[in-house]
């Protein structure tokens, strides 16, 4: 029996479209959905490696319950009765004690999120985390202050682009599959890309003009292009003139902000500056300068991500074709979204979040999504209020918030941690309970509901059954609802019950989605009328530069700019970043992609390594203020004298996951955790390390 089912990837959290050839209930073949455009076909390494995860026998397959000390690795496999009422009970004694405010929810952001968030509002906790925060809590901050949306509201326009702006968007390595393809197009096309990184990244061998930029220095870079772009009055005057308040002020503040004053802080020629803002004026309005994700992470990352923005806005990108635009949902063609859990009556939370996003010391912060690192602080200190009982679902706490011993001395203070993954992730290794998912080829998932120039919607069907005792984590919150005396907030028993549930009133089925893997509300692209029909939602409907949420908050708009510390001695500016082969702290297991790429190495530049007695592929110990690892140096070029860098994701710690146990060393043991108290983001970059010769 051989079928075709349309679904979606989930090696990453991109979610691009695939098509899953299914022959006698094997996955024989996996690709990306021909119907999309901008997919065409097309996976990336790690999507392609999808089937290796289904196959994999070092999955979870079984939940289990730890059977000795935390994180010693002695587990008794369970049934899920059992161990479902196992986590109910204790959930049970840690609320009876402290109150449903003690739990707290950790996730990464997926199409079940709406679940977890219902499972935790019913049992009264405000505390549901998200990624999203150590992800791109700054630049969600930045768009809200600037247009009154958040980022997740906005997208971009590769393929029309004529001008690419990339501040270590590495989007040749760090991949989003339509992303990519998009960009060829537009590169195929002749845009140009700048591309501004401290290393050279496989992105910069295909820019038009790369700058080895000083680490940390791109906001007194973007002051510069500004200080020209007005100087010149070289930006779009009559989109700035119709939709921008607070010009004269952003004027003022630049003044100062000189090329030759810029070539001093970023290393970058001030002639070249000019050159740079003179060439995108040309090509305006289509013109991006990409405003996320990873590549400078400090203290001030908030001013970071607007000064990208606002860089958009006086190009008049805004609403164009090749620009940024506003993701329009249904309503926009007078559809009806899929239905949310959350949009039921629930119980209301009283309680204040225990990180404070939301709160008065924390004010700007989405509090949807939470501050992940501080969470960690208040479990520590028990300061507003103890927590103590931790879920983390599809997220590995100990590997992706800064600093793994602090992290695992929260642990120590927590009565309870349940993990649900499909891996032998770190948190699990350091969990009570495991609960194991169903791997997307094994699951039906809840709707994606794609916003966009086009709104449509995606399903995830199952392709086929479960292979182990695995459960979908929207299956296991509604069994642990029932045991919990919630269950009436759950209206389904099954997937597909609840895939019914969400796409009642939007007139489509599950069937709508077979031919081709989604559904679409309209057929044509929506711009609003970029002169009248803009949408701003600040309080004063324009695109404030002098922001009414910054200043409200007590925040000025524009901080005098903070000179970047340079390292002294022998230390170094750590940078990470990700790499094609692997998703974060993921796939480091994956039988394929782990022998595509098994360790990760530090960068560091030849003249620096030559100084420090440092040679190509010795092994060198790296520490910080905060932990220490042991790697092997790779001696190159390509890397800016200040900085070294890592991939994220290795040196895991979970034994049965023996294709990547000590592999390589972990960035989180050697970042402190510093956040943006402003906008959210944990300032990745702001660690210093020092690099010597290991002893033999
Ligand atoms: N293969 C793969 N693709 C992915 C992911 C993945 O895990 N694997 N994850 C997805 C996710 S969630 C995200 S957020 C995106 C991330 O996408 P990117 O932001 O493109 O990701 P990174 O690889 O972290 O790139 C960071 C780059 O910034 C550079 N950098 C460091 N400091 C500075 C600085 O001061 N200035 C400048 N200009 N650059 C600096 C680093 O050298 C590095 O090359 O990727 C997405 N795509
Ligand atoms: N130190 C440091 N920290 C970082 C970053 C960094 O560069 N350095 N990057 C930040 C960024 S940009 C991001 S987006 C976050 C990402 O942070 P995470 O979400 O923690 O990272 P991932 O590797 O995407 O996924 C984590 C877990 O999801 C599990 N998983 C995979 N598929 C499934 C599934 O189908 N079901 C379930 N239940 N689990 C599944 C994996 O096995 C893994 O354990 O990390 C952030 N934190
Ligand atoms: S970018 Fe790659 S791993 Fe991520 S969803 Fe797309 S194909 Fe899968
Ligand atoms: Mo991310």
């Amino acid at each position: 029996m051989k079928k075709t089912v349309y679904s979606m990837c989930f090696m990453c959290s991109i979610r691009c479209p695939i098509q899953v050839q299914v022959e006698n209930g094997q996955v024989k073949w996996v690709q990306g959905n021909p119907h999309v455009a901008g997919i065409d076909g097309s996976l990336c390494p790690k999507g392609a490696a999808g089937t290796a995860l289904l196959y994999d026998d070092q999955r979870l397959q079984t939940p289990m319950i730890r059977d000795g000390e935390r994180g010693a690795g002695q587990w008794r496999t369970a049934s899920w009765d059992e161990a479902l009422d196992y986590v109910a009970e204790r959930l049970k004694g840690v609320t009876d004690t402290y109150g449903g405010k003690s739990v707290a929810f950790f996730e990464r952001t997926n199409l079940s999120t709406h679940v977890s968030k219902t499972f935790l509002k019913a049992i009264g906790s405000p505390n549901h985390f998200t990624h999203d925060a150590l992800c791109k809590g700054s630049v969600n901050t930045a768009c809200r202050s600037l247009f009154g949306y958040t980022d997740a509201q906005m997208g971009m326009q590769y393929d029309k682009a004529k001008h690419i702006v990339l501040y270590g968007r590495n989007m040749f390595e760090a991949v989003a599959v339509k992303e990519v393809n998009n960009l060829m197009t537009a590169l195929d096309n002749g845009a140009k890309m700048t591309y501004i990184d401290p290393r050279v990244t496989v992105t910069a061998t295909k820019a038009s003009r790369y700058w080895m930029i000083r680490p940390g220095t791109d906001l007194a870079l973007n002051y510069a292009l500004m200080h020209v772009i007005l100087k010149e009055r070289l930006y779009d005057a009559a989109f700035v003139e119709r939709w921008v308040s607070g010009l004269s002020e952003l004027q003022d503040f630049v003044r100062s902000c000189t090329p030759e004053w810029a070539e001093a802080e970023t290393g970058i020629a001030a002639d070249q500056i000019v050159a740079l803002a003179r060439e995108v004026s040309k090509d305006k309005p289509s013109v991006i300068f990409h405003f996320g994700y990873r590549g400078a992470h400090h203290e001030n990352e908030i001013y970071l991500r607007r000064s990208i923005l606002i860089l958009n806005v006086l190009m008049g990108a805004i609403e164009t074709p090749g620009g940024l635009f506003f993701k329009k949902g249904p309503g926009a063609v007078d559809g009806t979204a899929a239905r949310k859990l959350t949009e039921q009556k629930l119980p209301k939370v009283e309680a204040a979040r225990a990180d404070g996003a939301g709160g008065k010391d924390l004010p700007l912060p989405d509090p949807a999504h939470g501050v992940p690192q501080l969470l960690i602080d208040a479990i520590l200190t028990e300061k507003p209020y103890p927590v103590k009982a931790l879920f983390i679902n599809r997220f590995d706490a100990l590997k992706s918030i800064p600093d793994t011993q602090r992290t695992k001395e929260a642990f120590k203070k927590l009565d309870l941690i349940v993990c649900i993954d499909v891996n032998f992730s770190d948190s699990a290794w350091y969990a009570d309970v495991i609960l194991p998912e169903s791997t997307y080829f094994e699951r039906t998932d809840c709707v994606q509901q794609a916003n966009g120039l086009k709104p449509q919607m995606f399903l995830r069907p199952q392709a086929i059954p479960p292979i182990h005792d695995t459960r979908e984590a929207a299956i296991i919150l509604r069994q642990l609802a029932d045991r919990m005396g919630i269950a009436q907030y759950f209206p389904y028993t099954t997937m597909e019950e609840l895939v019914a549930w969400q796409l009642e009133g939007t007139g489509f089925t599950m069937k709508d989605f077979e031919a081709k893997g989604f559904v679409a509300y309209g057929k044509n692209q929506i711009f609003w009328d970029r002169m009248n029909g803009l949408k701003i939602k600040t309080p004063s409907g324009k695109i404030e530069l002098h922001s009414s949420l910054l200043e409200n908050a007590g925040y000025p708009s524009f901080p005098p700019y903070v000179p970047v510390a340079r390292p002294q001695g022998d230390q170094f500016r750590l940078v990470v970043g990700r790499v094609a082969a692997h998703t974060h702290v993921s796939t480091q297991n994956n039988p394929y992609l782990s022998e595509l790429f098994p360790t990760n190495t530090l960068w560091i530049n030849t003249q620096r390594a030559a100084a420090l007695g440092i040679k190509d592929g010795q092994d060198v110990q790296v520490g910080s203020g905060v932990g220490t690892g042991t790697i092997k140096a790779y001696v190159t070029d390509l890397i800016h004298p200040e900085a070294v860098f890592m991939v994220h994701g290795f040196g895991h710690e979970a034994r049965r996951a023996t294709r990547c146990f000590e592999k390589g060393v972990s960035d989180s043991v050697l970042q402190e955790s510093i956040t943006d108290l402003v906008g959210g983001s944990p300032a990745l970059h702001d660690t210093f390390v020092t690099v010597k010769p290991a002893q033999a």
